[in-house]
């Protein structure tokens, strides 16, 4: 009983702590209200979940002490729920370890829930299982998709409910979904579904905002009463035209621009996105002139480490690369940029920012050359790569229907008869999303690639094994396309003939590797029969010691396109040939002075005569362009 009454008594001391700390609108004075008195933020993004763990406070420290007073953070629901229910909020996945790096530094936060959020990630952060129910209507009032995203923000939102600032907390608002303006489904009963769960678990006071593109078309989507509308434009809009589409659907309360874009992404194949600094931060000065709150989108971009890149699609299929840089005020290893010192000076003439100078950039380490062994054709390693059962079916199925959702899958059909003469192995309807990668026998004959490559001239016996490996490059994050199912879609044809009878190989890469094969097995390695070709999809590895750690940029040179591990960490995919990304970040944070560090190299394609890692001190993002 005596317990009790303390707890009671502590709780009404908390309460009445809390009770000073209020956020709120004033419609009339047209300002957010910080504890009664008026606010403008100036945020910026940062993607934990494209930043090691270890690493994000030094991030957030870095976007303090350019003079930032909040932070807005997605939360990409496919990170935390790999499967119906099952949850992932431990180490780089512990979003509330992240929250608690803001509130020790001070930060004030604005949340981006989702549950779709666009970001150049996977699917738009959707979890692909979704795609279980074939007909399923994403981002829409269809009870599947509304039932799964109900029982996600029944774990989320009370994880953030303690935090908000009414409550005590750091979060000052809470956007519900992404530019919902942009997508054809417009469906507002959806949008108040959202509403009302966000209410729901968040309580009636808490600011609730929506963020659109700046126009008439998309705001009429977007918008829906009861949820604060804003808007998001770059340094090259107009800011008196933006805000002005903003004040025909939000009349009264703050100018807020929620994604002021200071860089862009990039798509393997395209030129390396670059925003000059000066036009940036003269883009924030009108928008601080303006009286503004703003958020700039990325503040620090990061790593799309994995396979978690999304895509998006205009007339073709375009994949993002690895590196999330963005061209932003801080690199992707997290260092400062004179884009950062010229922002940091527009804010200083509107507010005070910390005194101090900025951290410089960390130490970068070139540890030189190692060499790599192969390992074996990929093929040669189905026990240990795909140790569950294939699956036979008469007719390709799609990845989501073996629930693997991302990576890769080997398709193998036995050929019926001799094929003496050249003939084409063709996806007639551009079924193969996003790339096969075709052999015959072993042999290795070329690439499907969605939108590019239909087909793949082929020869062989009857009774050979005809191997497609598909490659699932990321799904499409934006737009009406976001069913983006992987793998062999629809059939191939070899001239001809409809393939059939397929054995379907579901390739589990990470968890082998991630616990060290096959650096642990290299005796069994030595023994496993190994061809020496340089073609088709096959492992190599190496291994490397190191005295100082650090931050460093791997390059393989004239190696064409896969996945690379260090230490079982996947660091995500290389396509030097392709570009423009040419190296790779690797984190310090998963390098060792003490142990030997390994890599892993999934080549899908070729691989030099000389297999060669390297690694460099400094990033080469903008090295290929090869015009696709
Ligand atoms: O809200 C979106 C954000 O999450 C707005 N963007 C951003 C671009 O980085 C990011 O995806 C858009 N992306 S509009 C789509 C680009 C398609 C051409």
């Amino acid at each position: 009983m005596a317990v009790r009454a303390l707890w009671l008594m502590v709780g009404s001391l908390c309460q009445l702590a809390w009770g000073d700390q209020s956020f709120t609108i004033d419609y009339k004075k047209n300002c957010f209200l910080k504890d009664g008195k008026c606010f403008r933020y100036i945020s910026g993004s940062i993607h934990y979940s494209r930043v090691p763990s270890s690493y994000w406070k030094d991030r957030l420290l870095k976007m303090y002490m350019t003079g930032l007073n909040a932070v807005q953070v997605y939360v990409p629901w496919n990170f935390h729920e790999p499967q119906p229910g099952v949850y992932n909020f431990r180490g780089d996945h512990d979003l509330e370890q992240f929250l608690n790096l803001t509130v020790e530094l001070g930060l004030l936060v604005i949340m981006r829930p989702g549950p779709y959020i666009c970001a150049e990630w996977d699917m738009g952060g959707l979890p692909a299982w979704l795609l279980h129910k074939k007909d399923i209507s994403l981002r829409a009032s269809d009870p599947d998709y509304l039932n799964a995203v109900d029982s996600w923000l029944s774990v989320l939102l009370p994880k953030l409910r303690p935090r908000l600032y009414n409550n005590g907390g750091n979060i000052i608002s809470v956007q519900v979904e992404n530019e919902y303006g942009s997508f054809h489904a417009c469906d507002y009963g959806y949008m108040r579904h959202l509403h009302a769960m966000f209410r729901l678990y968040l309580g009636d006071d808490v600011v609730l905002f929506t963020t659109d593109g700046n126009a008439d078309y998309f705001l009429k989507c977007g918008t829906l009463h009861d949820l604060y509308a804003t808007v998001d434009f770059g340094p090259v809009d107009n800011v008196t035209k933006a805000f002005e589409a903003m004040r025909r659907y939000q009349p009264r309360g703050p100018l807020v621009n929620s994604e002021y874009y200071t860089g862009w992404l990039d798509y393997w194949g395209d030129k390396h996105s670059v925003s000059p600094a000066d036009q940036v931060s003269r883009g924030l000065q009108a928008i601080l002139e303006s009286g503004a709150s703003v958020n700039m989108y990325m503040f620090m971009g990061g790593t799309n480490f994995g396979y978690w890149n999304g895509a998006d699609f205009s007339r073709v299929y375009k994949p993002i690369t690895t590196s999330y840089d963005y061209d932003a005020p801080l690199t992707e290893a997290g260092d400062p940029t004179d884009k950062l010192l010229a922002i940091r000076s527009v804010i200083s003439k509107f507010q005070p920012v910390p005194q101090g100078p900025i951290p410089p950039p960390t130490q970068k380490f070139s540890y030189g050359l190692v060499t790599l062994s192969k390992v074996g054709d990929l093929v040669d390693l189905l026990d240990i790569l795909s140790p569950t059962n294939p699956f036979v079916t008469q007719y390709p199925i799609t990845f989501e229907d073996a629930k693997q959702f991302f990576g890769f899958m080997l398709y193998r059909t036995r050929l019926t008869g001799d094929v003496p003469d050249q003939t084409p192995l063709a996806s007639v309807s551009n079924d193969v999303h996003d790339r096969g990668y075709v052999s015959v026998n072993g042999q290795f004959y070329g690439v499907l690639e969605r939108d590019n490559l239909k087909e793949v001239n082929v020869t062989g016996k009857e009774g050979q094994w005809l191997d497609v490996l598909v490659e699932n490059m990321g799904r499409i994050n934006y737009g009406s396309d976001l069913k983006d199912f992987k793998g062999l879609i629809g059939n191939l044809t070899l001239g001809p003939d409809l393939l059939e009878s397929w054995v379907v190989y579901p390739l589990n890469l990470d968890g082998p590797i991630s616990q060290g094969w096959p650096h642990i097995m290299a005796d069994l390695i030595l023994r496993t029969p190994r061809t020496e070709s340089r073609m088709g999809p096959a492992i190599y590895s190496g291994t490397f010691k190191i005295n100082d750690i650090g931050d460093t940029y791997l390059k393989l040179p004239k190696w064409t396109k896969g996945q690379v591990w260090i230490n079982g960490f996947n660091l995500g995919r290389y396509w030097p040939m392709r570009g423009p990304q040419v190296t790779l970040y690797v984190p310090g944070s998963i390098l060792s002075s003490s142990l030997v560090n390994n890599i892993t190299v999934l080549e899908l394609e070729n691989a030099p005569d000389q297999r060669l890692a390297m690694f460099l001190d400094r990033p080469i993002l903008n090295g290929t362009y090869v015009g696709k």
